[in-house]
């Protein structure tokens, strides 16, 4: 059966992303210019930048607190608008059929990314904020979504279950009342990621989905929605069960991807590199914020935007690899 097109109105094509409070959206954004620095293999060549003089200036203080400052982003209290253009590679042009000697000139896939970075708890409250109405209509405008869930916040899957919840049913309630989607499902792409994959006691969570054969760990794609079960099952909380089930009612099977991520990586030794026994990149300094232990290693931070333009602009992006 055909799905309805993801992309009805081509000229909104944002992503919007939302989570709980404290559930890595800010750090999340700040590491994802790392990340698009630092790709290689399939994803190289990508870079973002700031479509406006703003989101180009909050580009430039995000990354610097991480990378130089190494410390993660305050608490987000105002709703913020970044509008950032993720660039690609430039694919070689194609020849012309009707002078073969000649080719199309070599393009870069360009993709906005409109993100609205908003304070977590704006769902856990059940009165009307206007940063709470901006937000929900961020998410049905756009047609690619990044849903972040902290798995370490032991007693706060209630705050996660709400903001998903309330989210849900007001996008639904916006977009399903009338006969444009008939299956009754949302038509966005969306990229749900476990943050904080670094924490060690995530890590040791992860232990039997994880691969090792690498410079660090990671939880391969194909057994990230395998984790996020046992992460929620493992949760006391009633609610955390429904979680899972709530996503895969609300959008098509096809169109959800999990990814295990965090925005900072672990710690790896310059000389020695990566020591299982002594994996956390974060130093608690008493009476102080949390410092960066050493160098940043995003994981999974662009795939998640990379696999969305993927799927919104298979023509330009090319088909998932
Ligand atoms: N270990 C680890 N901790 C992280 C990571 N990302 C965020 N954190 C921690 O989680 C806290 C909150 O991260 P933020 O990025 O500010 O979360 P947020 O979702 O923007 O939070 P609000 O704006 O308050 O809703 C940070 O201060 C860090 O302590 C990560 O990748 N690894
Ligand atoms: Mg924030």
């Amino acid at each position: 059966m055909a799905l309805p097109s993801p992309n009805p109105t081509p000229h909104e094509p944002d992503i919007a992303m939302w989570g709980g409070v404290g559930s890595g959206k800010t750090a999340f954004l700040a590491s994802l210019s790392v990340a698009l620095n630092r790709a290689e293999g399939a994803n190289e060549g990508w870079r973002i930048i700031g479509a406006d003089d703003v989101s180009n200036s909050e580009l430039t203080r995000l990354r610097t607190n991480l990378l130089e400052h190494r410390i993660f982003p305050r608490p987000t209290d105002v709703l913020t608008s970044y509008n950032w253009l993720v660039i690609g590679p430039p694919t070689r042009g194609r020849r012309v059929w009707w002078a073969p000697w000649k080719r199309h000139p070599a393009r870069a896939p360009k993709i906005t990314f409109s993100f609205l970075d908003g304070p977590g708890g704006l769902f856990g409250k059940s009165e009307y904020s206007v940063s709470k109405e901006e937000l929900i209509k961020s998410l049905v405008k756009s047609r690619g979504l990044i849903y972040l869930f902290d798995p370490d916040r032991r007693g706060q899957i209630s705050d996660a279950f709400k903001n998903l919840d309330v989210a849900l049913r007001e996008v639904e309630s916006q977009m399903l009342g009338d006969d444009k989607y008939l299956d009754g499902k949302l038509p966005h792409y969306i990229a749900v990621c476990i943050t904080k994959y670094d924490e060690p006691n995530i890590l040791r969570l992860a232990e039997e989905y994880t691969d090792h054969g690498l410079e660090l760990p990671r939880v391969p794609d194909d057994q990230a929605r395998d984790f996020f079960r046992e992460v929620l099952a493992r949760d006391l909380d009633q609610n955390a069960g429904i979680i899972m089930r709530l996503l895969e009612a609300s959008f098509h099977e096809s169109r959800i991807k999990y990814f295990v991520t965090s925005s900072i990586g672990m710690y790896a030794d310059p000389d020695k590199g990566f020591d299982p026994d002594d994996p956390s990149n974060i130093i608690d300094v008493p009476g102080q914020d949390q410092k960066i232990r050493g160098a940043v290693h995003p994981i999974n931070i662009m795939e998640p935007v990379i696999w969305l333009g993927r799927m919104l602009y298979p023509k330009t992006m090319g088909r998932e690899r």
